[in-house]
């Protein structure tokens, strides 16, 4: 088992960093996109064959030191009662979105084992495969309630906000109904065998700095307190990353995925030494030539200890048409004993 991943979330040292891609199982790759042609994304997602198939399809190409489970933090959301759909070119579509009181009381708590039950079985079918860790993940509560109440990704979180600020109690009531079935899908995919957890905040940016401290980081604060005693590590992301630092390192997650906006060495300057960073190249740097790729990821190694408490990652996902060339590019960088001086 390659365990420098699990070593930099636990302060043990290695000789460079540990790297991988959030949604390096997606749409860059010909392979993936060959299988699209064949099924449609929640096919992939609901078969634990096919969902396991994508997970392992990046190592066929790149030597990452993780794999993440291939799935959407918006399978949740099916679990809890709501019609998830993706459109090619949209993207996610909830046919019966929130839009009044009532219908968040009504929202029942499912029993995951059931309604998620695929995913146990990936989860096991992957352990039994993988040669690296494998990470498992969850959308962060007000992430998630953003979607179920917008319908879809939104630009501005208008009909999110306007709910938040117009009937705060029925939106926290969401955030903790969200809450409870996500501790219980972590559980879940702990028992069946993940070596670490990701949670996702990826419209937190949307927030004031007040509102994140009412409505988002104490949900996540209290997920990772609910699966504390599994001693799994947690990494959260959040789009927003500098404003909202403080909050985050209280969250008691072992790590910080920083996003491309912020100076990696700034937030290594205020965040406490034993909690790891992960990050933070722009994945569009991914567009540019070699020289000015390598360029830029030196410059990230040297903003912090690349031996300790550091995983090299993009700020955000990879994006669709990546050219395949510039992530062998990032795998020799991120290696380079010793690092050029230039
Ligand atoms: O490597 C991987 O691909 C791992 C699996 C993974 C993860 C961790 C997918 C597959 N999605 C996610 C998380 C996810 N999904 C997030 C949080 C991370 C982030 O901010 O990027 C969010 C906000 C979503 C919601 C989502 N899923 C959208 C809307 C937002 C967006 O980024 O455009 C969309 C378009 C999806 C679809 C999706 N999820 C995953 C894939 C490979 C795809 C593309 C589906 C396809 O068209 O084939």
């Amino acid at each position: 088992m390659n365990t420098r991943f699990l070593n930099a979330l636990n302060g043990i040292s290695s000789e460079c960093p540990p790297i991988w891609l959030m949604r390096q199982a997606g749409r860059y790759l010909p392979e993936y996109l060959e299988l699209r042609k064949k099924y449609s994304f929640l096919e992939m997602c609901h078969q634990p064959e096919l969902a396991a198939e994508v997970t392992l399809l990046p190592f066929k190409r790149f030597d990452f030191d993780a794999a993440i489970l291939f799935s959407d933090i918006l399978i949740l959301l099916e679990a809890l009662g709501f019609q998830l759909r993706f459109v090619d070119a949209t993207g996610p579509i909830i046919d019966n979105p929130l839009s009044k009181k009532e219908e968040v009381d009504q929202i029942k708590i499912p029993d995951v084992k059931e309604a998620l039950s695929f995913i146990e079985k990936e989860i096991h079918l992957l352990k039994s495969q993988l040669k690296v860790p494998l990470i498992g993940f969850c959308g962060a509560p007000f992430t998630l309630a953003s979607y179920l109440i917008e319908g879809k990704t939104s630009r501005d979180f208008t009909k999110t906000k306007k709910w938040m600020l117009r009937e705060p109690e029925t939106f926290h009531l969401l955030l903790e109904k969200i809450s409870k079935c996500t501790i219980d899908y972590l559980h879940l995919q702990i028992d069946a065998g993940v070596d670490a957890i990701q949670i996702f905040d990826s419209w937190a940016n949307a927030l004031s700095y007040d509102q994140f401290q009412e409505f988002s980081s104490p949900y996540i604060r209290k997920i990772i307190e609910l699966i504390a005693g599994r001693n799994i590590p947690t990494i959260v992301f959040c789009k927003g990353t500098a404003g909202f630092i403080s909050s985050l390192i209280h969250t008691g997650a072992e790590a910080i995925s920083v996003d491309w906006t912020c100076s990696l060495g700034e937030m290594r300057k205020s965040v406490p030494q034993h909690v790891t960073l992960q990050g933070n190249l722009d994945p569009h740097v991914l567009f540019a030539s070699h020289s000015a790729i390598r360029e830029s990821v030196y410059k990230i190694l040297k903003q912090v200890d690349r031996r300790s408490r550091y995983i090299f990652n993009l700020g955000h996902g990879i994006l669709p048409d990546t050219p395949l060339d510039a992530v062998n590019v990032l795998l020799d960088c991120v290696r380079a004993l010793p690092m050029p001086s230039s």
